[in-house]
């Protein structure tokens, strides 16, 4: 197979009457800005009539873009989507092993796909179901290594102008000369602002992608007469169900197709199932080297998406293990002592390459700086490996909760979260502070979350990363609305206080029958850590044995009262109550019920994800921001000073008030979480 730089990259489908392109592109890789420009480009540059929409979902990044782009001398009168398309590009070289990029392909079409491998090496790595549909279709192929092109440019994953360049080289839509001029124009329109840093580094992006642009010689590779293959499910079939089923189906872009019958009718969905929703969307995935690790948690802490763990186990453990599974003797002194065996695992498929973990990791190889604990490496030849090294992980033995120190992190780090696998973006500030309070009061919390970039991340469809642990215990999750939340919460604990109340009275009325020495353990339980509320759990589980004992024995008057503990009997384990939103929420719109909250002195904790922004509407300034800061909506700068939401919640004299930054101290956030929990009263972080 030959493959060639192409000669000629003007006037391949400008000379049909209309251009029909599909882009696939990753949320937040920049391809809708790019076509919102490349189509800004046409049709003000050209006679020509243009038209442009958009699909994506409301995952906050990291989800498949769909760009329609429509051209040409008519007048534009689809009032559809393009179902057949004379030019296609697909940005992520993953989509083409989960969607069906090449549906819409009509014979001849342009097929454009950044990869990584070699033009020489494309056709072989490509799906046969893609192979097949190349020569069916009879497509012409080109292939760029835009993250290459890019990275080398000094943009990282921005590969938005490459494959913009790419798309004008090909389509022909204007001369590639001219194309090139108003592309370059374009770049110095939106980026001049951000410095000629930025504008230079697009400038050479551009100059350096037609060198790396190469067509795929596919003609006279065999054929094969089966059938077309099936798109692969993206969940296992180990998946229950609805999930394989129903949700699946939403993942696949297929949920237009699902009959309502199909849905839940009261709207429950099951939680903890962005576990199956596998998107693959790291280019890199953190490698762990056992040797230089020094086993201090901090990179599972700090991971945003729960996906970098570690276990301790023991070596027996290991027997089964694949060929590629690390370990190594755990380091922690009274862990050494019992021989225990320590990993750190990575679910390489729902990593999103972010590397935060690896940016945080404080041990290097001394003979070799460069070399840390953990580092980056390219995801695809490690994911089969590590995909089977990750279910082998989640199989081990969890650590026993009640021997864990949770004040150390390398210790607590050890605690199966909760929150997992978010459509947060890569990197997100947010989610690894809802992650460290499932995995220390996960199987007991109640979440009043605010409308902002929590709620969407914590709330979507097809899946949920709010999960819960092997006994079918979790948080319990509910969204406001923006103006109402901290109110919400609130009724959340007024709620609670009322049901225990009413089962202790019940308990005491009761007291003859289920007997004195249960009902004053029950009622007398501290419940103040881990190991006070295993053992009050273990006590409601014999109150339920006795009630379910006891109960057809009895009159009627003590039947009802019998059967009112029953239902009740879940709220004498304690239940900790998070109301949580981000500052747009807490110091502006929600705020006149958040103070309302902090005058109540009740017992609820309130988590204010400070991004000093309105993050899930684009960066407009909130009481937050501080003096001078610019953000995106805010460009003369804040005026006012930052508010001081601390100071207030201190002037009640009634609340554990505190300010954590895992990246300032991490320990503190360890602390401070325990301590604001553990606080009889109103707790603010
Ligand atoms: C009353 C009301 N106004 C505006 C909105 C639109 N809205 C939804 S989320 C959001 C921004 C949330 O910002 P923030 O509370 O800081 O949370 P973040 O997204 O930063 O986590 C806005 C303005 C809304 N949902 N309700
Ligand atoms: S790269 Fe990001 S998502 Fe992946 S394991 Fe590291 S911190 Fe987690
Ligand atoms: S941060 Fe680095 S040293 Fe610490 S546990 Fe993770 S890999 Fe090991």
């Amino acid at each position: 197979m030959g493959c060639y730089y192409y000669p000629s990259l003007t006037g391949i489908l400008f000379e049909r009457k209309s251009l029909r392109a599909l882009f696939y592109g990753l949320g937040s890789d920049g391809t809708v800005g790019a076509n919102k420009n490349s189509i800004k480009i046409l049709g003000e540059e050209t006679d020509n009539y243009v038209q442009a929409y958009f699909v994506y979902d409301s995952k906050k990044s990291g989800s498949v873009t769909t760009s329609h782009l429509r051209f040409g001398p008519e007048p534009i009168r689809s009032t559809y989507l393009i179902s057949s398309a004379n030019f296609i590009a697909c940005h992520q070289w993953e989509f083409i092993n989960r969607v069906d990029v090449l549906e819409a392909a009509v014979e001849g079409a342009t097929f454009l796909v950044n990869s990584i491998y070699k033009p020489k090496n494309l056709w072989d790595n490509l799906p046969k179901r893609v192979q097949k549909q190349i020569q069916e279709k009879q497509l012409k192929v080109y292939t760029i290594d835009a993250n290459e092109v890019a990275d080398k440019a000094g943009m990282g994953k921005r590969i938005n102008t490459v494959m913009q360049v790419c798309f004008f080289a090909l389509a022909g839509v204007l001369p590639r000369e001219d194309a090139i001029a108003e592309i370059k124009k374009s770049i110095r329109k939106t980026y001049s602002k951000k410095g000629e840093t930025i504008v230079a580094m697009n400038i050479q992006a551009v100059d350096k992608t037609l060198e790396n642009l190469f067509q795929v010689e596919w003609q006279g590779k065999p054929t094969d007469t089966e059938a077309l293959p099936e798109l692969p499910s993206p969940v296992s079939e180990s998946a229950p169900a609805f999930v394989h089923d129903v949700l699946g189906k939403m993942m696949m872009r297929q949920g237009d197709l699902l009959p309502v019958s199909a849905l839940p009718c009261d709207g429950t969905y099951p939680s903890g199932t962005t576990r199956w929703e596998k998107r693959n969307i790291a280019a890199e995935i953190p490698v762990w080297e056992p040797d230089v690790c020094v086993q201090c948690g901090k990179c599972v802490m700090v991971c945003p998406h729960a996906v970098i763990r570690a276990k301790v186990y023991e070596p027996e453990q290991l027997t089964l293990a694949p060929g590629t599974f690390k370990h190594t003797g755990t380091r922690t002194q009274e862990w050494k002592a019992q021989g225990l065996e320590f990993t750190i695992q990575v679910a390489p498929e729902d990593c999103t390459g972010c590397k935060i973990c690896v940016d945080v990791c404080p041990a290097k190889d001394k003979s070799s700086p460069n070399r840390k604990a953990i580092n980056m490496a390219p995801q695809p030849p490690l994911r089969e490996a590590e995909r089977d090294n990750w279910e082998f992980f989640l199989n081990l033995p969890e650590p026993d909760r009640l021997h864990l120190d949770v004040h150390k992190i390398a210790h607590q780090q050890m605690q199966t979260p909760l929150f997992e696998f978010s459509g947060a973006c890569g990197g997100c500030g947010e989610t690894p502070y809802l992650k460290l309070a499932t995995q220390l009061f996960g199987d007991r919390m109640l979440v009043a979350n605010a409308t902002g970039c929590s709620s969407i991340y914590g709330g979507n469809l097809p899946t949920t990363p709010w999960t819960h642990n092997a006994e079918g215990r979790g948080p319990a999750w509910s969204n406001s609305l923006f103006e109402d939340n901290a109110e919400f919460g609130l009724g959340f604990r007024v709620a609670l206080d009322r049901h225990t109340r009413q089962a202790s009275e019940l308990l005491q009325a009761l007291r003859t029958e289920i007997g004195e020495e249960l009902v004053d353990a029950l009622l007398a339980s501290p419940q103040q850590d881990e190991a006070d509320i295993f053992e009050q759990r273990e006590r409601v589980e014999s109150l339920k044995h006795r009630l379910e004992d006891i109960l057809p024995l009895a009159d009627a008057e003590k039947r009802l009262q019998l059967v009112n503990l029953r239902s009740l009997a879940d709220y004498l384990v304690k239940k900790s109550v998070w109301i949580i939103g981000g500052d747009g929420w807490a110091y502006d719109i929600g705020y006149g019920g958040l103070d309302h909250v902090l005058a109540s002195g009740r017992n609820v904790n309130l988590l204010v994800l400070d991004t000093e922004v309105y993050s899930n509407t684009g960066g407009q300034m909130s009481k937050s921001t501080p003096k001078g800061a610019v953000a995106k909506f805010a460009e003369g700068g804040k005026v006012a000073t930052k508010k001081d939401l601390g100071l207030i919640a201190m002037t009640y004299g009634t609340a554990y008030v505190a300010s954590v930054a895992m990246g300032a101290r991490d320990e503190h956030t360890l602390r401070v979480f325990l301590e604001a929990e553990s606080y009889k009263g109103l707790a603010k972080k």
